[in-house]
């Protein structure tokens, strides 16, 4: 434990220094030496399963290189903040983008939530493949820079049923317990949540999911709930309490710059560097890979496009990322062993947003904690089995409405073609492909509605609809475990060539999904590390 620590000061030290000096390689003592154009072991990426892989990585002593398009977020700008705030957002809230694109398009049907910014390396992006955007994070930590923080473990029958060649009894005793040690996953204080006005809204929530008779549950969270206790009380910088979320959170956030990456770093074998995106991956005679990376400023010019040697290649940049590396891989020939499975069996773990109208008499809050805590947990209804987040509306306000995500049970899968043209994966869903996630939260919130006497809100999503499927927060899948990879993420058709995130998950996940790609990459690290890299 004690090394841990240490491990763990080493790096995000090292990590406040590079940002401090404006460097984007950051490293510990002498791992691979900047200007070196080669190493053992590559990760592309800064997520999740990337995050993972470099840890245990340079815990074996294998020397290796992250790249991550991203940029390093780690100290203040001029304004004293690292992020910038949601309601106030400048180009750090998105990446290169003319206008900010939030997820709620508006409010009373007026645009009150969206500006105009300067395109710049923001954290936040949102692709856009016709009738389906998704969500991403973009920084060194990925997704765990602007996600909702709620740190889920999937119900074990559930997660036998999606990954069914993986042995769920090794998962639950070692992998599960082993990725939430690693990202500090805690759990609120009821009686605390109970008396907060932050939480008010989820009380509003809470109550009218239990007058019609269904489950609700505390979420565990990776934000620091004993900052957040210190944020009400007024003893520390506010950013839960502040709004923050999207964009980032200035405090309190237990991202993977603060927990995996920075043990990664202080292993004294990992170097990280920030806005090097990996464009192309080719293979040389020997069985080693050799990729094309272009680094670029924070404004988005190209500083330089390099080759980079390696002989093991771990594909972390996300459900999108990496279908798309590999899917150009395939269709350019680089790769032409690659399997006809890449860029398939990819879902948005149905995700669904929705708002309801409360009564006068039950006000939802003006001040509303950014961090959800609660959901209700219909997953066992046999027709449409839902689990709906309740989530806040941090516009300072009174608006008297509850807001959720649900993730619901949706069969529909899409797949990515490649698009010679723009040289990208582009992905095939369709809206009606979303119908099946709309059914399962209508008959949950109609429930709702029907035994409270409330409505929904229709001025939400920009336009009169009640029931918003046109983004996910959850891509995943395309690289599909045992389909495109064998059972520990290896890719069929080359060798030393694995995929470690979330392309692996087909799918679905019927939870939030960052704590299912962590303990997945686990297991298939140690597994990969022990048969594959020993002596390396
Ligand atoms: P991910 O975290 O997306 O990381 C991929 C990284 O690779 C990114 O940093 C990319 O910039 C980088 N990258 C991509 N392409 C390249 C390239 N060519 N070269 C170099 N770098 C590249 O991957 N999940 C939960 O469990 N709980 C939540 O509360 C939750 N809320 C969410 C809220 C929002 C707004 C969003 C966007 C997501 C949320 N998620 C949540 C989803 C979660 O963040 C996501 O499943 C994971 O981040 C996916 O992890 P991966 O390792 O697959």
């Amino acid at each position: 434990m004690a090394s841990l620590s240490r491990r763990r000061f080493l790096g995000m030290s090292a990590l406040g220094s590079a940002a401090a000096l404006g460097l984007g390689s950051i490293t510990v003592g002498h791992a691979a030496a900047r200007g070196s154009d080669a190493a053992p072991a590559v990760v592309i990426g800064t997520g999740y399963g990337a995050a993972v892989t470099a840890l245990r990585l340079g815990e074996a002593g294998i020397p290796t290189v992250m790249f991550e398009m991203g940029r390093l977020w780690s100290t203040p700008a001029s304004d004293g903040r690292m992020f910038c705030p949601m309601l106030s957002p400048d180009g750090r809230a998105m990446w290169f983008k003319h206008r900010t694109e939030a997820p709620l398009a508006s409010l009373l049907w007026l645009d009150l939530v969206n500006r105009d910014i300067e395109p710049y390396a923001g954290v936040l992006d949102r692709v856009r493949h016709g009738d389906m955007s998704v969500y991403l994070g973009r920084g060194v930590g990925g997704g765990s820079l602007v996600n909702g923080a709620m740190a889920v473990v999937p119900r074990r029958e559930n997660f036998a049923e999606i990954l069914p060649t993986v042995d769920a009894g090794e998962m639950y005793r070692t992998y599960f317990p082993r990725a939430t040690a690693h990202l500090g996953v805690n759990t609120i204080d009821p009686a605390w949540f109970q008396g907060s006005d932050a939480y008010r809204y989820a009380r509003v929530s809470r109550a009218a999911a239990q007058k019609a008779g269904l489950r609700t549950t505390f979420v565990p969270s990776v934000y620091d709930l004993d900052y957040l206790r210190r944020e009400e009380n007024g003893d520390v910088p506010r950013s839960a309490l502040a709004g923050e979320l999207l964009y980032g959170n200035n405090h309190g956030r237990r991202s993977l710059d603060k927990t995996y990456l920075a043990e990664a770093l202080g292993t004294g074998n990992v170097t990280i560097h920030a806005l090097h995106e990996v464009t192309a991956i080719a293979p040389e005679p020997d069985g080693s890979y050799t990729l094309t990376v272009r680094e670029i400023d924070p404004h988005g010019t190209t500083i330089r496009v390099a080759e980079f040697h390696t002989r093991h290649l771990f594909l972390g940049a996300g459900s999108l990322g990496t279908t798309e590396l590999l899917l150009r891989a395939r269709e350019t020939g680089a790769l032409p062993g690659l399997s006809e499975e890449i860029g398939r069996g990819w879902g948005t773990n149905g995700n669904v947003m929705v708002g309801r109208a409360n009564h006068l008499w039950h006000p939802t809050g003006t001040l509303q904690s950014t961090m959800p805590m609660l959901g209700i947990d219909d997953w066992s209804n046999p027709t449409h089995p839902v689990f709906a987040e309740v989530v806040p509306l941090p516009v300072g306000l009174e608006t008297w409405i509850s807001l959720y995500l649900a993730i619901t049970k949706n069969p529909e899968r899409g797949h990515f073609s490649y698009d010679s043209a723009t040289d990208s994966a582009r992905l095939h869903w369709t809206a009606d492909q979303a119908q099946p996630s709309i059914r399962a939260a209508k008959a949950l919130f109609d429930r709702i509605n029907r035994v409270n006497g409330t409505v929904y809100r229709h001025d939400l999503f920009g336009d009169t609809r009640a029931f918003e499927s046109r983004f996910t927060y959850h891509p995943l899948g395309g690289a599909v475990l045992g389909k495109a990879t064998d059972g520990y993420g290896r890719v069929l058709g080359h060798r030393n060539l694995y995929v470690v995130d979330g392309s692996l998950i087909p799918g679905s996940t019927g939870v939030n999904p960052f704590v299912t790609i962590t303990a997945l990459a686990e297991r298939n690290v140690e597994r990969v590390i022990a048969e594959d890299l020993a002596g390396s």
